[in-house]
């Protein structure tokens, strides 16, 4: 076993996103596009300290959703990790370990940091996506100032030291070796199930299932399956088969493992059939997003949250009360009026599950939710798929009200928001760009105008400053809103491969409960009809209509 300084050349374009490094996979799969993204995480790293050692005999996890190119990834960062001092390695069995999972050990283990190899909700396969994110110590993911310290560094890179040793046999728990660093192969399951029987009734949930509650997981042959399983199947004692598309496949089995009522619609299918369960839910990728349901009944992800929010106190973990709440721009604002109630302080970060960091961190919220189907909480860095899916369990349970029940009993003490998101994908990125500056320069010219019965009041661009550390995030999505409450919020995905995406956003509340029926795309009609018209979108995207609803 030798270490090699290997000479390589900058890629273009190794900037994270909205959440790590995402590409096609056609694009890591070129030679050095992965080591060298690689090298220069950990050369940022090993320089955060002064000196520069800051890695030598450190520990990192290491694991990932599974997909096509996991397996060859997983050994090719060992063998850089080992020739860069790292000094053990704590990598999820058969290269898996779902996102929040990761988050759980590098926790509870009190290590420097972490690797996770996903592209999230993105499909895999050959034709696929794959990405890479890193965590710091705190679980979460990296802040921006490091991931645009990595960027600037792939730019500049010239070498890349890597060990010839053999690969790992990482399907095999236990220790293995390359050069001196230490392989542990952990379980991908047993860190993250002892967090949440630490934070939930597991008793009370399994006397659910023993009384014949009936619930299906979808988790879209993904990473998911493996924790579902073992704990909805195996520790609850749900009847097998609870959990479908439960086992992890390269290419999610050709699915789209992105939970919403698009990409899942065999499971909205199945629940809005004559053999419904209960009980409904999706997991994506890498296991952190997640789509409740009840029988015939969709929940929007910000409904979710201010579910969670308004009834946290029936989950053990919580019993005691929140310290705060926090949700991305784009989510609905049906969490603050909870929040209000509870007298809690609601935070409004950008989008980006890594703004909730230094707000959990500082001990100011205990729950964080995003449109984007994602909901976590204090218990790991990450949002958590599963840990929603227990919570609505949880609710359930202990209210004994069915998912439909909770949420019309929510709208009538706090009000509807109605919601919806329409994306415009694939849309050539000068010409998004160009959009989102017409968009803006629309927005300030309408704004103090009547429109139909409500004027617009605000129109700008979000900007965000921390409330912990001072920094500061412009340029975070371009907000339009009314005098009665009502947004249309536009932003471009920061987590495509593919030329640029439009996110536009609606949101209307209603008080009055007679009017908390009608169809969601009819009740916000007069909405989407005004980004159409003051937006030009059918003109400026070239497309008649957005490409997924949800
Ligand atoms: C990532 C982030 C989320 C964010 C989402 C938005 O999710 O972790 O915090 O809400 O991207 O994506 P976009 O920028 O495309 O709207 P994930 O599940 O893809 O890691």
């Amino acid at each position: 076993m030798t270490i090699q300084s290997i000479a390589t050349q900058p890629f273009d374009g190794q900037r994270p996103g909205t959440s790590g490094l995402r590409k096609k996979t056609s694009v890591f799969l070129q030679p050095m596009y992965l080591e060298n993204f690689v090298q220069a995480l950990l050369d940022v790293l090993n320089d955060s300290l002064a000196g520069g050692q800051a890695l030598l005999g450190k520990t990192l996890v290491l694991g990932g959703d599974g997909r096509y190119h996991n397996s060859v990834a997983v050994q090719t960062i060992l063998k850089i990790a080992a020739a860069n001092g790292l000094g053990r390695i704590l990598l999820g069995q058969d290269g898996l370990l779902s996102t929040p999972a990761a988050s759980a050990v590098i926790r509870s283990r009190n290590v420097f940091g972490g690797i996770v190899l996903s592209a999230s909700h993105n499909p895999g396969g050959v034709e696929g996506d794959f990405g890479i994110k890193y965590n710091a110590g705190n679980g979460g993911p990296a802040p921006e100032s490091l991931t645009e310290a990595v960027y600037v560094r792939t730019q500049a890179i010239t070498q890349v030291r890597i060990s010839d040793a053999p690969d790992v046999p990482i399907d095999q728990l236990g220790i293995h070796w390359v050069e001196r660093m230490r392989v542990e192969v952990i379980d991908s399951v047993a860190d993250y199930a002892a967090l949440m029987r630490s934070l939930f009734d597991f008793g009370m949930l399994r006397g659910m299932f023993a009384h014949g509650f009936s619930m299906r997981l979808d988790a879209m042959n993904a990473v998911g399956g493996i924790y579902a399983k073992a704990i909805l199947e195996g520790e609850l004692e749900a009847p097998h088969g609870t959990v479908v598309n439960a086992v992890p496949l390269e290419d999610f089995g050709g699915l789209h493992p992105d939970p919403n009522p698009v990409y899942a619609a065999d499971l909205v299918a199945h629940m809005a059939g004559p053999n419904a369960p209960d009980f409904g839910a999706a997991l994506d990728g890498d296991a952190d997003r997640n789509m409740i349901l009840g029988r015939n009944f969709l929940v929007t992800p910000s409904d979710s949250l201010a579910v969670l929010t308004a009834q946290a106190r029936c989950i053990p973990a919580y019993h005691d009360g929140l310290r705060g709440v926090a949700r991305s721009m784009p989510t609905s604002t049906a969490v603050d009026r909870v929040a209000k109630a509870l007298g809690i302080d609601c935070y409004e970060t950008p989008t980006g599950w890594k703004f909730f960091g230094n707000l959990l961190d500082a001990d100011k919220v205990t729950i964080c939710g995003e449109e984007s189907y994602g909901a976590g909480s204090s218990h790991v860095r990450e949002k958590d798929g599963l840990w929603a899916v227990l919570c609505w369990l949880s609710l359930q349970g202990v209210t004994g009200s069915s998912v439909e029940t909770l949420v019309r009993e929510h709208w009538k003490t706090y009000g509807r928001n109605y919601y919806s998101r329409h994306d415009y994908e694939g849309i050539p990125t000068d010409a998004a760009r160009a959009l989102m500056v017409a968009l803006e320069e629309q927005g300030a010219a309408q704004q103090g105008k009547q429109f139909g019965p409500r004027v617009l009041t605000q129109a700008d661009n979000f900007a965000y400053t921390d409330p912990v550390d001072g920094s500061r995030a412009a340029g975070q999505g371009i907000r339009w809103i009314f005098d009665d409450g009502s947004r249309i919020v536009f932003r471009l995905s920061g987590t495509g491969t593919q030329g640029a995406t439009l996110r536009v956003y609606f949101e209307h509340y209603e008080a009055d409960p007679l009017r908390q029926n009608e169809p969601t795309q009819q009740a916000l009609a007069d909405w989407i009809d005004l980004a159409q018209s003051l937006g030009q979108l059918r003109e400026r995207t070239g497309m008649d209509a957005p490409t997924v609803v949800t």
